[in-house]
């Protein structure tokens, strides 16, 4: 038995003239909370921070890096990493990163039960669009404010565990769960922000849309025999709703545990490294199963 006690730290709105400082004061309370209940790995959603600002249009580029990180850790976020450090608790959270030459990255990272960063994942699949969208009633600018991820899919080893992350609309891609299951991942920890409309024509109800979403997990934790720690930011953001759906997912692809508000609130469940095994050495033994012959358009296309 490997046990990884997990707190799901789902966060609720975060209005536009939230401060970070009152943020990581949201955050920190969670912790708390996750410390009394035994946690030993807290998870919070896609940039943490802020509000989910894509939603938003700035006409000059620029304005909008003050949604963005320069540094992590920095004066905001310290205090994170200093509770985890004396809990001796592990964490993840995303946020929007701006690197020192330049370059913005969806970002989230791992830090060890030490305070230490021992991961980062930018991300890869960045959905939306690019241009101020007239026919759509809310935005969706992640493609005007991020580059796509330049780090591939890794997992890191740490707690006794293999480990990867992937961001949001990563959770809707297989081949975001293939990458790190070849990889032997034994839990993915994913945060998102997901609109509950999002303003195209012929876009998904809201039911709809939490059934997507748990599909999408599911069958990723189920195909790659890992655990999946998705976590949510939702509630009314200034007036656009951000649908819920926490979840942790076991390596058989069935919810342990869920939300059931769309406020700050933890999700906890103690998650088993070693349930991994079974699916990883019968149905889903990669090595003695995958015809990768007959994968070649995946590479191309
Ligand atoms: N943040 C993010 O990636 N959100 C997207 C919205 C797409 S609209 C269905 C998501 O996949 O949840």
């Amino acid at each position: 038995m490997r046990e990884i006690k997990v707190a799901a730290a789902q966060l609720g709105a975060i209005q536009k003239a939230e401060s970070r400082e009152a943020v990581v004061g949201r955050m920190l309370a969670l912790m708390a909370q996750a410390k009394a209940a035994g946690c030993n790995l807290i998870v919070y959603p896609e940039l943490a921070l802020t509000t989910f600002f894509p939603r938003w249009y700035h006409e000059n580029r620029a304005e909008a890096d003050v949604w963005f990180e320069s540094a992590m850790p920095n004066e905001a976020t310290q205090p994170l990493f200093d509770a985890a450090r004396e809990y001796g608790m592990a964490m993840s959270f995303g946020y929007a990163e701006l690197t020192p030459d330049g370059h913005h990255f969806n970002t989230s990272i791992l830090v060890d039960d030490k305070g230490n960063i021992v991961g980062k994942y930018r991300k890869i699949h960045l959905p939306g669009h690019a241009e101020y969208d007239h026919d759509r009633s809310h935005q969706h600018l992640e493609k005007r404010y991020f580059e796509p991820g330049d780090l591939g899919f890794n997992v890191w080893r740490t707690m006794g565990g293999i480990f990867g992350m992937a961001i949001c609309n990563d959770r809707r891609w297989p081949e975001t769960y293939r990458e790190m299951g070849l990889q032997g991942v034994e839990m993915i920890l994913l945060g998102f922000n997901t609109p509950s409309v999002n303003g195209q024509k012929g876009a998904e109800a809201h039911a709809q849309r939490m059934f997507h979403h748990k599909l999408s997990v599911q069958a990723g934790a189920y195909q790659n025999s890992t655990w999946v720690i998705a976590v949510a930011k939702a509630g009314s953001e200034d007036g656009h709703h951000l649908m819920g759906g926490t979840v942790i997912v076991n390596p058989d692809g069935e919810i342990v545990a869920e939300s059931r508000t769309e406020d700050d609130e933890l999700v906890i469940a103690a998650c088993d490294l070693d349930a991994t095994v079974f699916g990883k050495e019968t149905v889903f033994d990669f090595a003695r199963h995958r015809r990768i012959e007959h994968y070649g358009r995946i590479n191309t296309q």
